[in-house]
């Protein structure tokens, strides 16, 4: 890493560096320092929403957006504050790889089938009777399931059911931005019409622990669909034994037919930190976005308490410290998705463990969310 000092400041420099700006060049010696930390310095900052306030607003939007208006889905995105103006019109995703939002579908709406080559999943918060149309199957929601829709498959949802339903929505779109790769198509008619039988996939695959014989060969997304209740059991059956001790009971969505992660450029994990849980710290590479699907807790992020509670979302940028504690009298749930797989193939991945204090960060500051 190249340090700052009296040489910058010389005119003779200052001058030279302007000088070559007209003809469209740039002084690598005013680059190194800016851009080549020693670390990672993500311009993406720890950050928490709460949920009653991304509920207010979605309710809000139930007339402002509807799916015949255009504007294809009813989601409303978590736009990280450091990230806001650094990309283009200010948009400000939610980590710099990464995009989260919630989004409701209200009973009789559809939204209109696409295809793009961000890849998406999706964690169901509440309600029932939506559905997913992906690539011809209609894939029914309920709470707690988890779902993924590959690049480049068409994709709408529908809702058949009597309440609202919350869904989180997760894509890669700012790193697919970034690369430069981005297509989007919409599809011919309104919506796709269904091509297979209703939950195929996981008809044919079940737990995903064993696959059909005519399967022997890796699939993108040979199961659409990761049900509550099988999740549940591999989280009870690990629950037998002890925690990690950063991450409590963790596991992660796969492919069964390659036991890569479900979707290959976005991690999706579901933990459950049981009653009185108390983490320790680590940092890794890879930037995290939680959800909280049950239980309260804190986690404290570079030295500052984040306080959440059941429908939160919080974001540990890359290379935080951060270590996990359950304060409620049962157990929290924390679904996540990261870009772990991202800097596993680009050979980025790190992990560091706090050394001092039993692992324990000091808190010097509490987050303060903003409220409606
Ligand atoms: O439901 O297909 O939040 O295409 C962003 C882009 C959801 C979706 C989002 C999308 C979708």
């Amino acid at each position: 890493m190249g340090e700052k000092n009296s040489f910058f400041e010389s005119q003779e420099v200052k001058e030279f560096n302007r000088e070559i700006e007209q003809y469209n060049l740039g002084p690598l010696w005013n680059a190194i320092p800016e851009l080549m930390h020693k670390e990672p310095q993500p311009q993406a900052v720890p950050y928490l929403w709460k949920w009653e306030t991304i509920y207010k607003k979605l309710m809000e939007a139930r007339e402002i957006f509807t799916p015949d208006r255009g504007g294809e889905r009813r989601a409303i995105y978590l736009q990280n504050p450091g990230l806001k103006n650094r990309q283009p019109w200010g948009w400000g995703s939610t980590t710099q790889t990464l995009y989260a939002a919630v989004q409701l579908i209200l009973p009789g709406e559809t939204a209109p089938s696409h295809r793009h080559t961000q890849s998406a999943l999706r964690f169901v918060m509440e309600g029932e009777g939506a559905y997913s149309i992906v690539d011809g199957e209609r894939v029914f929601m309920e709470e707690g399931d988890f779902l993924v829709t590959p690049k480049g498959l068409w994709h709408g949802h529908g809702h058949e059911g009597d309440e609202p339903m919350f869904w989180m929505d997760c894509l890669d779109i700012p790193f697919i931005y970034s690369t430069g790769g981005t297509f989007f198509e919409p599809y011919p008619e309104k919506i796709q019409e269904p091509t297979e039988p209703d939950n195929v996939k996981s008809d044919r695959y079940g737990g995903g622990m064993v696959r059909p014989v005519s399967d022997r060969k890796p699939k993108v997304a040979p199961l659409s669909s990761f049900k509550w209740d099988k999740t549940k059991t591999t989280i009870d059956g690990l629950s037998k034994y002890d925690p990690d001790p950063y991450d409590g009971y963790a596991v992660e969505y796969i492919n069964p037919s390659n036991g890569e992660t479900a979707n290959p450029n976005i991690a999706a994990w579901l933990q459950k930190l049981p009653t009185g849980f108390n983490g320790k710290a680590h940092r890794h590479t890879n930037a995290v976005i939680y959800h909280v699907h049950k239980g309260t807790g804190y986690t404290v992020i570079n030295g500052e308490k984040f306080g959440w509670s059941k429908g939160d979302y919080f974001v540990v940028p890359n290379w935080a410290w951060h270590e996990h504690v359950c304060t409620s009298s049962g157990d929290a749930y924390l679904f996540s998705t990261s870009d772990l797989p991202i800097m596993e193939r680009l050979g980025l991945q790190r992990e560091e463990q706090l050394a001092t204090n039993d692992g324990k960060q000091e808190i010097v500051s509490e987050f303060e969310p903003i409220l409606v």
